[in-house]
C-alpha cells in the first residue's frame, strides 16, 4: 500500500485544494479518509478553508479568460495527454478507489479506464463541438448556431464513483473552454488528489494555467449552499441522492443557474418467457451485488414472468449462495462483493429488510451483516434477495445497498407498468428473445427511463452514450453522445451580407 501511496503522492497529510498543478496551503478541517476496507485510516487531508475557496474561485475566473481562448483541439490535446497520465497510473489508481471507496479492484480498473475512455472521447469531440447552418427566410442572409465556451462548472460528485465521474464532466467541460471546481464526496477525498497528482505535470509541461482544473475537499458546513449559490457559476453537475439533488437544484434554479442532475435510481430488469436466463441472471446478480449494489445504476428490482418465476428464483439463490462465499477484502483477487462505505449504510441495509417484511416480503437470501462478530466496526452485509411487491413503500425508495427485490408479472404491459411504477427513472432493461416485447419496452409506452437495454443488465452503461435518467432522477445527461452541449453557452446568429434590411415575417416598417 505505502508503494501506491507513494506513486500517487499520498502523503500522510495532504492540502485538501488545488488550482490544477499546485496545492494550497489549506487551513481547514482535518479530514482523515478512513477505508471500509479494515476501517483503518489511510491518509489525512487538511480541508480547505472559505478562504481557499474564494482564492481557488479567483483563479478559476483568471483561467477561463485564457482558456476558452485556447483553440478546441489544442485543449482536446492536453486531455489527451491526461488520458495518457491515467493509463500509466491506472493499477495505482484503481487500487485507491477500492481500498477508499469498497469496490473489488477489478472495478476500481474500471473506473479508471473508464477515465481515459471519456479522454479519449472528449479528444475527438474538440474537434466537433459542431453547430448548424440553417437557411434565412431572408435574401443574402445567412443563419447558423454556434456553441461557445461557459464559465465555470461546479461539480459535486459521490463517494460511490470517486474519480470517474469527475473525468465524465471535467474532460468535456474542458474540451469545451471551460474551467472546473470539482468538490468530491468527502468520503473519498484521497482519489480525488491523486488524480490532481497525476494530471499535474501534463498541466505543467502544456503551460495550462493554474485554474482550469481545480479541486476543493471540504465539508458542507464550509462549501454548500453557498457553494451552489455562487452566481459566478453558471452551471452544476451534482451527483447524489435525489433529496440532496433536489435541494441544491432547488437553489441554483432561484438564481436561474443551470444544473446537469444525477440522481437516485430504482433501476429494474424484467425477464421475459423467452429470455436467456443463464444470461438474465448473471447480469442481474453483477448489477444487484456489483460495487455492493452502491451504483446508481445497480439493480435494485428484478421483474420475472410467471412461467419462468420459479426457475429464475432457484438460479438467483444459488447465484447468491456462490457470491456469499467470495464476500470480503475487495483487493483480493477472488473477491466479488467488497464492504459498504460506512456502518450508516449498513444500518440503512438493515433497516429496510425489516421494512421489507414488516409490508410482507419474503426473504429469500442474506439480508444480515457479514463477519461482522469479531471485528469492532462492522462493513460488511449479506446481499439480499427479497420476493416483495412494487408498491412497497420499501420498494419504492433507492435502498443504496445490496437488495434485489423480486416482482413477478403475467403480461408484458404488467412488466412494463412496475417497470415504470417507481419515482426514479435511471436504468431499465429486458431479457427477450422476442422482438414485439423488446420494441415494445423501447417504444413510447415502453420504459420511462434514460437508459433502457435489451438483453443486457442495468448497471456497466459504456462512456459514448448519454448517462442520466427521467423523473427523481434529475434529468440530466452526462458523459456522451451529445451532452456536450450542456457545457457550452449556445448562441443564434444571423448575418445580413445584403445592402437591405429586409424584417423577419416580411413586416413592414417604413419611415
Ligand atoms: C453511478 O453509479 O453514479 O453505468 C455511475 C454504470 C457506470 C456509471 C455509474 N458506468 O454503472
Amino acid at each position: 500500500m505505502e508503494n501506491v501511496l507513494q506513486v500517487l503522492g499520498i502523503e500522510p497529510m495532504n492540502y485538501g485544494a488545488s488550482t490544477g498543478a499546485q496545492w494550497l496551503k489549506t487551513t481547514g478541517k482535518e479530514n482523515i479518509s478512513v477505508s471500509p476496507v479494515d476501517n483503518k485510516p489511510i491518509a489525512s487531508v487538511q480541508s480547505a478553508s472559505i478562504d481557499d475557496y474564494k482564492k481557488v474561485m479567483k483563479k478559476a475566473e483568471e483561467a477561463f479568460e485564457i482558456w476558452r481562448e485556447m483553440p478546441a483541439p489544442k485543449r482536446g490535446e492536453v486531455v489527451r495527454q491526461i488520458g495518457n497520465a491515467l493509463r500509466e497510473k491506472k493499477e495505482s489508481l484503481g487500487y485507491l478507489v477500492s481500498l477508499e471507496m469498497g469496490k473489488i479492484y477489478q472495478e476500481g480498473l474500471g473506473e479508471v479506464q473508464e477515465m481515459i475512455d471519456i479522454c479519449d472521447f472528449a479528444v475527438g469531440q474538440s474537434r466537433m463541438l459542431n453547430g448548424f447552418t440553417m437557411h434565412s427566410e431572408r435574401k443574402q442572409h445567412r443563419m447558423y448556431d454556434q456553441y461557445q465556451p461557459l464559465g465555470i462548472v461546479g461539480l459535486i460528485t459521490s463517494f460511490n464513483f470517486p474519480v470517474a465521474v469527475w473525468a465524465w464532466n471535467a474532460m468535456l467541460a474542458a474540451v469545451c473552454g471551460d474551467v472546473v471546481i470539482w468538490k468530491p464526496s468527502s468520503k473519498t477525498p484521497l482519489t480525488a488528489i491523486a488524480t490532481h497528482n497525476i494530471i499535474a505535470d501534463v498541466l505543467k509541461n502544456n503551460d495550462v494555467p493554474e485554474g482550469v482544473f481545480n479541486l476543493l475537499v471540504a465539508g458542507s458546513s464550509v462549501l454548500g449552499d453557498n457553494f451552489v449559490a455562487d452566481k459566478r457559476i453558471p452551471l452544476f453537475s451534482i451527483t447524489g441522492s435525489t433529496k440532496v439533488g433536489k435541494r441544491l437544484s432547488g437553489i441554483i434554479g432561484a438564481r436561474l443557474g443551470r444544473s446537469i442532475l444525477e440522481l437516485g435510481g430504482n433501476n429494474a430488469v424484467i425477464v421475459a418467457p423467452s429470455a436467456n436466463l443463464e444470461m438474465a441472471v448473471k447480469s442481474v446478480v453483477f448489477g444487484a451485488v456489483g460495487t455492493a449494489g452502491q451504483r446508481c445504476t445497480s439493480t435494485r428490482r428484478i421483474i420475472v414472468h410467471e412461467s419462468v418465476y420459479d426457475q429464475v428464483v432457484e438460479k438467483l439463490k444459488m447465484a447468491y449462495k456462490s457470491v456469499s462465499e467470495r464476500i470480503g477484502n475487495p483487493l483480493k483477487n477472488d473477491t466479488l462483493v467488497g464492504p459498504l462505505i460506512s456502518e450508516d449504510a449498513v444500518h440503512t441495509f438493515l433497516n429496510a429488510i425489516i421494512k421489507v417484511k414488516e409490508e410482507g416480503g419474503n426473504v429469500l437470501f442474506g439480508g444480515t451483516s457479514y463477519n461482522c462478530e469479531n471485528r469492532d466496526f462492522c462493513h460488511y452485509v449479506l446481499p439480499a434477495l427479497v420476493e416483495a411487491e412494487n408498491q412497497f413503500e420499501i420498494v419504492q425508495e433507492e435502498t443504496f445497498a445490496p437488495i434485489l427485490y423480486v416482482i413477478k408479472y403475467k403480461t408484458i404491459e404488467e412488466a412494463i407498468a412496475i417497470n415504470n411504477g417507481v419515482p426514479q427513472g435511471l436504468s431499465s432493461a429486458i431479457f427477450t428473445e422476442n422482438l414485439r416485447e423488446s420494441e415494445l419496452f423501447l417504444s413510447e409506452t415502453g420504459s420511462d427511463c434514460g437508459i433502457a437495454n435489451v438483453n443486457i443488465g442495468t448497471s456497466g452503461a459504456e462512456i459514448g452514450g448519454a448517462f442520466g435518467g427521467e423523473k427523481d432522477t434529475g434529468g440530466g445527461r452526462e458523459s456522451g453522445s451529445d451532452s456536450w452541449k450542456s457545457y457550452m453557452r449556445r448562441q443564434t446568429n444571423t448575418i445580413n451580407y445584403s445592402t437591405d434590411l429586409p424584417l423577419a415575417q416580411g413586416i413592414q416598417f417604413g419611415f
